[in-house]
């Protein structure tokens, strides 16, 4: 069975993007493929944090996972800081990667911006995310487009120690989704939806109420036409609508355009209803599991020890090819 990996950062509450682009997939792989999947606290430090928040986050972020359809029983969730592999194996990629690939990776370049001063761990996250595909001999990594660059980098990283050492890694294969692969900022649709958005207004969590998923899917900037037709290039706003509208009823957004006329209004209704009726089940799985705080440090726990016994053999692997002196 083909092994799947992937992760997500507890940087803030998961939104409608994370779930379309990457989780949705996630559950989806559960019964055809090994599937591993991360709560990526050690990615979330890479920019000023709260130590306060962050566990709590890290929390709620594995019991939204569980809420959107992952079974422990199906797959392996963990926490990444629960498995010392990760930590290990990217300072042997470190020495793999070069300066000059990672000055090339557009998200330090985004996040970078603005900032005083940028952590070495920014610039470092790419072989973090490279070191957590690697450690489980990942043959598929389903995300979002955006992170399409730091795979690629994964891949390079992989090929160039195979190279320098011999067949020691896997080389993994980006699974990016055809629709829904980029769900775009409500308020500002040429920015990706994003946890860490400057504005809430722009982004649907999760666990958002019906109210103001409406609220927010009616305020949605558009443009000063009424034509309802999906082109991202011309008409981002509506057809980041579209895209979200055909990624929750499971219909085409070019197709989807065709049902509407007369301006936006009838668009944005009918997308705030979906969204409202899409997410209503996942919000009552997860009041349930806030109920059984024990239950979801029970499925971690059992998470952390499966994953970390793969991990430790990958690192084994690698440690050999790099010449590291086994610990007597
Ligand atoms: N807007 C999006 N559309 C589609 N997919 C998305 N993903 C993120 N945003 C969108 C996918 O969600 C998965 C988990 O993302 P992450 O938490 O690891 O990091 P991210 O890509 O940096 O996500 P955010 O929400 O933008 O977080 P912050 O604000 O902390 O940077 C990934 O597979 C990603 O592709």
């Amino acid at each position: 069975m083909a092994r799947v990996f992937s992760g997500i950062q507890p940087t803030g509450d998961m939104h409608l993007g994370n779930y379309l682009g990457a989780v949705r997939q996630w559950v989806a792989d559960q019964d055809a493929h090994d599937a591993l999947y991360c709560v990526v606290d050690l990615h979330a430090i890479t920019l000023p944090h709260d130590p306060a928040e962050l566990a709590a986050r890290t929390r709620r972020t594995a019991m939204l996972l569980l809420a959107a359809g992952l079974d422990p029983h199906r797959c392996t969730l963990f926490v990444q800081s629960h498995v010392r592999v990760h930590t290990e194996l990217t300072w042997v990629l470190n020495c793999v990667a070069t300066m000059g690939e990672l000055r090339r990776m557009t998200q330090f370049k985004d996040k970078g911006q603005g900032q005083e001063s940028v952590s070495v761990g920014l610039f470092d996250y790419p072989v973090l995310m490279a070191a957590d595909i690697l450690a489980y001999d990942t043959d598929r990594v389903p995300v979002g487009d955006d992170q399409r660059q730091h795979l690629e980098l994964a891949r390079d990283i992989a090929l160039r120690f195979n190279h320098r050492f011999g067949e020691t890694l896997v080389v993994p294969e980006a699974a990016i989704p055809p629709v829904g692969a980029r769900i775009m900022d409500l308020a500002n649709p040429t920015a990706k939806m994003s946890k860490s958005a400057e504005s809430p207004t722009g982004t649907i969590a999760l666990l958002d109420d019906p109210k103001s998923i409406t609220k927010r899917i009616k305020s949605a900037v558009t443009d000063s036409e009424t034509e309802v037709r999906f082109d991202v290039a011309a008409k981002p706003g509506v057809s980041n609508l579209l895209s979200i509208l055909g990624a929750v009823t499971g219909r085409d957004p070019e197709t989807l355009a065709g049902d509407f006329t007369g301006g936006y209004g009838g668009l944005k209704t009918a997308t705030a209803e979906a969204v409202v009726e899409f997410l209503a089940p996942l919000q009552e799985r997860y009041r349930d599991l806030e109920a059984d705080p024990a239950g979801v440090d029970a499925v971690l726990g059992e998470g952390a020890a499966k994953a970390e016994a793969i991990a430790d053999g990958v690192m084994a692997r690698v440690r050999d090819a790099v010449g590291l002196l086994p610990r007597p």
